[in-house]
This record gives structure tokens, sequence and C-alpha cells, in this order.
């Protein structure tokens, strides 16, 4: 009889490109499941950075020289690959940003503080992370527009319900997290945008925990303005990007002064430049930029659907192994027996324990999750709990290694059990 091998599953594939995995910590090979947080970067991106330094690193859309020419290059060529990732129509329409932070700030600021006037409303959604919170409680403070929060349901899902009741002609802004942070809940975005376009509002998608998971495409979800960061999807930190529809984009008002975003200054007063550069004032992160390009290559490489369907498989072991832990609490939706139908992490709490004090001891045996409140502290108020411990997945993390996380906290539960007789 023919030997048949089982095809290596993505995290065996992919799991020597990233070397900071394979090293022990606290005696102990790491377990990283805090990806959510922060994803490792492969060597691809690591050595794009090197590569930029070493060979082609220059300022920007300044000088006329050979290592200026190559740097624009690849910065614009990072921009076009941020552009086809989401399937954005113009490359004008994507605008480089610190981080997902800063895209929504680049909204609030110029858009916000622009358009909303007293008595306009806001909706947002009480599962919000606090970088889609505070730029409008800011907003809001100043222009006197109004705040509306769409309820999670028991089950951890968005509220359509909720969201249709809270929809009406005031409504000028809906701005909501695609995926939560911390319920791992999937927002029906499309139907979202769709409601809110009815009603003449426009709409902002929080991506920062789908763009690194699920195939994106801002044309078909019909967002105005769609934000990520680099960090969490393989990318360097420093780095992220803000999608906006070209129209809209090209009627804000800037929203950083200085170097790059004109087109001409005199003495009293200056004209801009057009998309992007508007809203690009100074020298922008180069390196980051071109690196967050290589690590559009290297996801591209593997496959978004690939990648999502290998964390829904994950996602539901996950939930199977969780689920049998006794007195064991997860927060948000619980996956379909594929795995879909939410994100792969899970916050949870462990009655009598308290998070802190179980991260801590897993962190002993290598173990690397997050606890707190994931900045979603009301999120976490209206759940009625201080901080939740979260084990969030990446491409990189396997069976195996869900086997010794459930194992250890386990025995961890165990252990704080046994002191507490
Ligand atoms: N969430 C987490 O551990 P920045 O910091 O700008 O790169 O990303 C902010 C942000 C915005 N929205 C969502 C849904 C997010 O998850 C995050 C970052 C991290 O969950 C750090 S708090």
């Amino acid at each position: 009889m023919p030997l048949t091998t089982a095809a290596p599953s993505l995290a065996e594939e992919v799991r020597a490109d990233f070397p900071i995995l394979n090293q022990d910590v606290n005696g102990k090979p790491l377990l990283y499941f805090d990806s959510a947080a922060s994803s490792h970067k492969p060597m691809a991106v690591l050595e794009a950075l090197q590569r930029y330094y070493l060979t082609d690193h220059s300022n920007v859309h300044r000088g006329a020289h050979t290592l200026s020419g190559r740097a624009t290059d690849a910065y614009e060529a990072a921009r076009e690959k941020v552009t086809a990732f989401v399937n954005a129509a113009s490359f004008k329409e994507i605008v480089f940003t610190r981080n997902a932070t800063e895209a929504i700030n680049l909204v609030a600021y110029s858009w916000g503080m622009t358009e909303l006037k007293a008595g306009d409303e806001i909706i947002l959604t009480t599962m919000e992370h606090h970088s889609n919170l505070v730029p409008w409680h800011i907003v809001a403070e100043r222009t006197g527009a109004v705040l509306k929060h769409v309820r999670v349901t028991a089950e951890g899902e968005f509220d359509l319900d909720h969201y249709r009741e809270l929809l009406s002609e005031k409504t000028k802004l809906v701005s909501v997290v695609h995926v939560s942070n911390t319920l791992g809940t999937i927002t029906p975005a499309k139907e979202v945008a769709e409601l809110a376009h009815q009603q003449g509002s426009k709409v902002l998608l929080d991506a920062c925990q789908s763009v690194p998971h699920m195939p994106i495409d801002v044309q078909d979800l019909d967002c105005d303005w769609l934000v990520a960061s680099g960090h969490k999807m393989c990318g360097p930190t420093g780095i992220g990007f803000l999608y906006g529809k070209l129209d809209l984009l090209r009627s804000m008002p800037p929203f950083l002064g200085g170097g790059s975003m004109i087109q001409d200054v005199f003495l009293d007063h200056s004209t801009y430049a057009d998309l992007p550069e508007r809203f690009e004032a100074g020298t922008p992160a180069i390196a980051e930029a071109i690196a967050l390009g290589a690590a559009i290559d290297y996801l591209n490489k593997i496959g978004m659907d690939r990648i999502h369907a290998y964390e829904q498989e994950m996602t539901a072991y996950l939930f199977e192994k969780l689920n049998a832990i006794e007195g064991l609490t997860i927060y948000g939706p619980q996956p379909k027996a594929d795995g879909s139908g939410r994100a792969s992490l899970a916050a949870f709490t462990v009655k009598g324990l308290h998070p802190n004090d179980l991260a801590t001891i897993l962190d002993q045996s290598g173990i690397a999750i997050r606890t707190g409140h994931h900045c979603t502290q009301p999120l976490h108020r209206e759940l009625g709990i201080s901080g939740t411990a979260r084990a969030s997945l990446y491409i990189y993390n396997t069976r195996e290694e869900i086997d010794t996380f459930v194992a250890e906290l386990k025995g961890t539960i165990e252990f704080f059990r046994n002191l507490m007789d």
C-alpha cells in the first residue's frame, strides 16, 4: 500500500518564517497567543526593512538623485499593494498613517470637526476599541454632535434591530468595529453600510482585526472609510492606513500641515497637494510602509482565503477545548461547527480567579496571552467585569499549541483552586 502523508498545516508551512517563535521563554518553548495585540513578522518583512536601509534609504518625493527615486518608487509601490489588498479603486484612496488610531483621528479632526454640528448623531457600538470612541468624544464635545451606541445582543452579536432603531435622518456618521478585539464578533458591515447610506450617513469601518485575517473588499463593503494597522498583519509598527472614497477624501481639509502636503506655500497662506499627499505631512514612515508592502506580498502568497479558513479551523478547536473547562466563561459569540461566525480569539474569565494571575502563571510556562480591558473599557463595564484573559491566534499557531495552552490553563486553574480550598 502506498504511504500517504498528511498535508502540512498552514502553521507548519510558515512557522520557520518567524524566527522569534523559535525561542524559550522562562525555560519553556514560547507559545504566542497575543497576535490580536500585535502579530509577529516573517523574515521577508525583516529583510525588506534591512534591504531598504542597506541599499535604498533616502527621503521620498524630494530629491532628484537616484536613491530618492528608488525610495519614492518603493514607497509608492507599497501604496499600490495596499490599494490592491483592500480592492480600493485608486491608489489615491490610500493614505499612510502611523496606525489605525491615527487614521480614525484624521477622519475625526478633518471631516468630523468641519462637517458635524450640534444635534447631528454619530452611531458607534458598545464594543468599540477606545480608538474609535475617544476621537468621537472629542468631536462631540467640540461640535455638540450626539453619540449613540448600538448594543451587543446576549449572544455577543451586533444588534441589527437596535441599530435600525438608532438610525435616523439625524445620523451623519456610523463608525463601527468590523471585528471586535474582545468579543471576536463580526459586524455585518455590508448591511450596516447599506442601512446607513439609506439615511445619507457616512460609514467608517475599524478593520484592525479583520484586514489581517480575511479578504477585504472596500468596494463590496461600500464603506466610506476603512482603517487598519500594519503591525497586526505581519508588518512593522509605526505604519497603518486610511482608505477613503476618492471624492470624500478630496472634500476633506488637511489634518496636519507641513512639508509634502502642499502645492504652493506663501507667507500668509498655502495651497494643498492632491491626494494622497495632502494627508501625509512631513517625512513619512518610509521603511515601515515598504515593509508593510512586503507583509502584504507575504499574506497574498499564502492567500487570504486560506488564512481565513485555517483560522476558522483553529477557532473551532480552541472553543471545543475551552468550552469543556468548568467555571470558564467565554465572552462573545460561539463559533459555528466549522469555526466560522467569529474571530480566532477568545476573551474569557475563570470563576474566582483574576485574569492577571492566570496570565502571570501562564507566562512562567512561556505562554503569552493578554489580560485587562483590551482598550474596550465600556464593553467590560457592560459585561460587569473589570478585565478578561484573551488568547488570540494567527497563521503560525498550531493545534498542538492549543493543546499545550489548554493543559497549562487547566493546571493553573487547579493550582489556584487548591490554594483556595
Ligand atoms: N487593539 C489589542 O490588543 P493601533 O493601536 O492604532 O494599532 O490599533 C488600535 C485598535 C483599533 N481598533 C481595534 C479593533 C483594535 O483591536 C486596536 C488595537 C490591540 O486588542 C491593542 S489595544
